[in-house]
């Protein structure tokens, strides 16, 4: 089958005006959020049905042209982005976004795949519940791309990554068929557990097009503090009495380099509320007790008096909560808005975290003098996690690969990963070949061979599949 033959069979299945191929129309899907990878595509398919994405992934396989699946195009990997041979077909998710139901008492919620998270939360929060996982790119990220990449954010350190809550899933595989299992049931060991096969597995598996999730009760009562630390150990101490003296209300322990700070209050003309030492912490408890504010100003008293803390503030009101997370939601964008950057989202055991840092500025300073770059890292992460974005402004876009592979050395000696939540998409492809077990790698070549043995989706992506 010929290009032309398959647009012509994909317009005979789906209405005209969800099937886009001029060039204007395609262009927000073939570039990633970070502009870095473009692509090209025969076309952008819109389906608005399960059976829609079945149809269009038989006719792909038929014509052996590769399927690109899209929801937010919000991922930090490059993994949406087609590549440049114009022959993919991108297939967004973006029009499958209903929610199905919520179940209250059951504590689960059905939606389709391109069902946007602010929608979803939205949703659960008029009925007294939630789906906690939060990030930055919340208004735009998908529960598909969310699925895909197995995304973390604020909330990990107590409800864990979003696979963690997955009951129910339903998935087009690279032949057309489907396996479908959304009845959310919280117990059920009458096969493998084959939904998480398709958690991170970035769309190289099968298409999502609908999940369960499991979701909690809402929790109204929060309190929030940012706060100012002298160096990474302080701050792991403080996260050390935290996890002692919060427990499981402890939400969310974000933490953030000054300089990093800076460039989000120059980009933004936000000022930081605390006297800034070398790093900043934004606490947050929430709970379903009146009670939480009264422990959380003793636990913060107890906090200063223990010298860990430079400054401190807590928010007095919900709009000065907002404005603490806007600082930390904004790192990403002041980020690309300061220069050309190396990503690196690196995890290593939270007890190794100060030990990587301190070792982290030594690797840094031998790649400045070998590559002649001017290197300024704009660090931030998630403390609870042992996951920080290890990101470093470099004004030298060729010394990029030697940062790479320094960086995740030196990660890998620390016992840690080199992609703790964004994922491998195309961006991460060649250091993950360089740096995991191979027995690992042979073993997901092998799943890919048995899913998708004429490497239909996503290729280039995650896994290394032979293109026939
Ligand atoms: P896309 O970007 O469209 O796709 C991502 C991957 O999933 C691609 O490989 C794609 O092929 C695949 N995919 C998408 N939909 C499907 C589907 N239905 N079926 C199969 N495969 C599919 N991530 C975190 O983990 N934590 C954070 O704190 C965080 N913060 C962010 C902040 C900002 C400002 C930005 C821009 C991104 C952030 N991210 C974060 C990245 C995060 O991975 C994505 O935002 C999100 O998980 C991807 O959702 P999406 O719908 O945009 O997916
Ligand atoms: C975050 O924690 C996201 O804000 C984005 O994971 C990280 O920009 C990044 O590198
Ligand atoms: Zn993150």
């Amino acid at each position: 089958m010929t290009s032309d033959d398959l647009l012509a069979a994909l317009r005979d299945h789906l209405p005209a005006r969800d099937i886009l191929t001029a060039a204007d129309d395609m262009q927000p899907f073939l570039k990633d959020w970070r502009h870095m990878f473009h692509g090209a595509a025969l076309c952008v398919a819109l389906p608005r049905s399960t059976a829609d994405v079945q149809q269009i992934v038989r006719l792909c396989a038929q014509a052996g042209v590769a399927i690109v699946p899209q929801g937010g195009n919000t991922g930090l990997a490059g993994g949406a982005t087609p590549d440049a041979s114009g022959r993919s077909v991108v297939l967004s998710l973006s029009r499958m976004n209903r929610i199905v139901a919520i179940d209250r008492t059951g504590l689960t919620v059905t939606a389709e795949a391109g069902v946007i998270l602010d929608t979803l939360r939205a949703a659960l929060a008029e009925m007294q519940r939630d789906l906690p996982i939060s990030f930055g790119a919340s208004g735009s990220a998908t529960l598909g791309g969310i699925l895909a990449t197995n995304a973390g954010g604020a909330n990990v350190l107590r409800s864990g990554m979003a696979g963690r809550m997955v009951l129910g899933l339903e998935v087009v595989l690279a032949d057309g068929s489907v396996v479908s299992e959304l009845s959310g049931l919280h117990k059920d060991n009458s096969g493998l557990n084959w939904m998480q096969l398709f958690v991170g597995s970035e769309g190289s598996l099968g298409i999502i097009t609908q999940a369960v999730m499991r979701i909690e009760t809402l929790r109204p009562y929060s309190a929030t503090a940012l706060l100012a630390l002298p160096s990474a150990g302080a701050a792991l101490g403080l996260y050390t009495r935290a996890v002692d003296g919060i427990g499981d209300r402890l939400a969310a322990f974000e933490i953030m380099s000054r300089d990093a700070i800076e460039r989000v209050e120059k980009a933004f003309d936000l000022k930081c509320p605390v006297e800034k030492d070398a790093w900043l912490v934004l606490m947050e408890a929430s709970s379903t007790s009146v009670h939480l504010e009264d422990d959380f100003n003793a636990f913060m008293e107890g906090a200063f008096e223990s010298g860990l803390l430079a400054d401190g503030a807590i928010a007095a009101n919900q709009s000065q909560r907002q404005a603490f997370w806007r600082l930390r939601e904004s790192l990403t964008e002041a980020e690309a808005l300061s220069g050309r950057s190396v990503k690196h989202d690196i995890s290593v055991p939270v007890s190794r975290m100060a030990d990587f840092l301190a070792r982290g500025d030594a690797v840094l300073a031998d790649v400045a003098r070998q590559t002649g770059a001017v290197l300024n890292p704009h660090v931030f992460g998630h403390i609870g996690d042992g996951n920080l974005h290890y990101n470093i402004l470099c004004d030298r876009h060729e010394a990029a690969g030697a940062i790479n592979r320094a960086v995740h050395d030196l990660v890998i000696a620390c016992g840690g990963s080199i992609t703790a939540e964004h994922g491998v998409g195309q961006y991460r492809l060649s250091e993950v070949y360089r740096l995991a077990p191979p027995a690992r790698l042979a073993l997901q070549e092998r799943i890919k061979a048995a899913l998708d043995p004429d490497t239909i989706l996503n290729p280039g992506k995650l896994i290394r599949g032979a293109r026939p």
